[in-house]
């Protein structure tokens, strides 16, 4: 017989008496973060039955084509964190500026979040997400100031993503592993399901919109010509797998190994993901479970965010695949071990 399960508010009391740093406030942000994702969740399950799909006709704060799902999700992350009185600024991906919060009590974290990933998603059913990230602040007021929220991701205390797809799982860490844990929508509890996950060392996929592989630079149109070959001993062709929706996309590769990329390409200068609310989160969650994040190969959490909506490459996976990849965009191509 299976064990009974572990639920997401047993598993956090069970952390709390572990590890004081967990105990209280995180605790409250991570329970918070578990009826944000059923609520989003039942959401998305009937938002074809409720007139939910499809664009409200505005751009956001980065220029994409807003749905009616990115605005809700939006405005249900903020509510639920509002109500924590623990949260004195949101950074979010539909919205312009920092959204300060009236906070009742201290404030003392600031959250960074991108409420709907993967919004192309949303008409066709396709896999969905939510990353969010916490900074602790230094002062006890509500009154954040921009570089409380501008920080390196190597001073996140908690991050993670909800994945809607066939269940919805909520992932995260706070600096002692990564623990994923899926929704049983009958009971409407979230189970732990994936404890301490572990990222393999080296993958046989890579994940990146190849559409743009012209557009790349030359050292990045090498390492998929590299992944590429037929090389029975070295595991290769990679497979390539790419839904359009980092959240799965990332999750993929925890769990199976491989790479997923996005470079700098024409259209993107910068590249086109957001380093404060969609890299530093997900490259926490990525070394915490022994795999790495690079930007044009420095490491994502040392990045220090210039603006709100910093765009940056973003190279993210298995440690040895991402190694790899830097490799190729130094120009020196594949060791002669490889
Ligand atoms: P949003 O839906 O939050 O804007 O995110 C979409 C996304 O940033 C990321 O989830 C995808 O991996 C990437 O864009 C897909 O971009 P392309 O459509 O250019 O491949």
């Amino acid at each position: 017989m299976s064990p009974f399960p572990v639920t997401l508010s047993r598993h956090i009391l069970e952390e709390g008496q572990r590890r004081a740093d967990i105990a209280g406030e995180l605790s409250t942000l991570i329970a918070q973060l578990g009826f944000t994702a059923k609520t989003l969740a039942r959401e998305m399950r009937r938002a074809a039955l409720i007139g939910e799909l499809g664009l409200v006709g505005e751009k956001n704060a980065t220029g994409d084509a807003q749905k009616k799902l990115d605005v809700y999700s939006n405005e249900t992350v903020v509510d639920a964190f509002s109500a924590t009185g623990l949260v004195a600024a949101i950074a979010s991906e539909e919205l312009e500026e920092i959204q300060h919060i009236k906070c009742k009590g201290e404030g003392r974290y600031v959250l960074c979040t991108d409420p709907l990933d993967g919004s192309s998603n949303t008409d066709i059913n396709g896999a969905l997400g939510t990353i969010f990230g916490f900074y602790r602040r230094k002062k006890r007021d509500c009154d954040a100031t921009p570089d409380e929220v501008l920080r390196p991701g190597s001073e996140l205390v908690l991050a993670g993503y909800v994945l809607y797809s066939t269940s919805t799982m909520l992932v995260y860490t706070a600096g002692h592993g990564v623990h994923g844990f899926t929704l049983d929508a009958d009971i409407g509890e979230f189970l732990l399901s994936h404890r301490d996950m572990r990222c393999p060392k080296r993958g046989k996929s890579f994940s990146a919109n190849v559409g743009h592989v012209r557009d790349w630079p030359q050292g990045i149109q090498d390492y998929v010509g590299y992944v590429t070959q037929i090389d029975k001993a070295s595991g290769r062709p990679y497979s390539h797998r790419y839904s359009g929706a980092l959240v799965g996309d990332v999750h993929r590769i925890l769990l199976e190994g491989g790479i997923y990329f996005y470079p700098q390409d024409s259209g993107h200068k910068d590249g086109k993901l957001r380093l404060v609310y969609e890299c530093a989160p997900l490259g926490f969650v990525a070394e915490q479970a022994g795999g790495s994040a690079t930007s044009n190969g420095e490491r994502v959490m040392d990045l220090a965010p210039k603006a709100v909506h910093h765009r940056c490459p973003l190279a993210i996976g298995s440690a040895e695949d991402v190694a790899l990849f830097d490799r190729f965009i130094a120009g020196k191509g594949a060791p002669p071990s490889d």
